[in-house]
């Protein structure tokens, strides 16, 4: 009889080059909250590379500083899965501007760790579609697993 399978949302977080030196801890706190890690990869994007991961973006005024932002060290990306994983990463880290984070959501990741409206430690896909190619940027070979229910012990 064949196995039935569950399917748990998958979204990618970023680790930016300003909170790269706590990656551990952060990472920490990612498992901490339920999420299981997929996988991780640490890179320096080139400008071209963020430039493609930040294409939205593109011809806004913060546009140039984010590119040199991003580029600036290594980062570290993550695949990360739980229930409900795209909208919960993104409530986990809190608002974009980490100042405003500080003052509205003092115990989110961005005002923990991030600084400002640009420096703010940490990135999350904001739809399916997003993190669904925001994962193949970052793990081209990427290929949605299934979990076997009731196959725990034999795998
Ligand atoms: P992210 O994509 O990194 O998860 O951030 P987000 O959805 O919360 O915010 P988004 O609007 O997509 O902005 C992308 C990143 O650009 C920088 N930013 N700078 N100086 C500014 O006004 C400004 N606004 C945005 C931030 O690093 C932000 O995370
Ligand atoms: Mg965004």
């Amino acid at each position: 009889m064949p196995k039935p399978h569950i399917y748990v949302e998958r979204t990618l977080a970023v680790i930016k080059p300003d909170a790269v030196h706590h990656a551990d801890e952060i990472e920490d706190i990612i498992t901490q909250n339920g999420f299981s890690v997929l996988q991780k990869r640490k890179v320096q994007l080139t400008p071209e590379q963020a430039s493609e991961l930040y294409s939205e973006h593109f011809g806004k005024m913060f546009f140039p500083s984010l590119i040199t932002y991003m580029s600036s060290g290594p980062i570290v990306a993550l695949v990360i899965a739980k229930d409900k994983a795209i909208s919960s990463w993104r409530e986990l880290i809190g608002p974009t501007n980490a100042l405003i984070a500080k003052q509205s959501h003092p115990d989110s990741l961005r005002a923990k760790y991030g600084t400002d409206d640009q420096q703010n430690a940490l990135h999350g896909s904001d739809s399916f579609t997003s993190a669904e190619k925001e994962i193949r940027f970052f793990f081209p070979d990427s290929i949605v697993e299934p979990i076997s229910i009731g196959d725990s012990a034999k795998s």
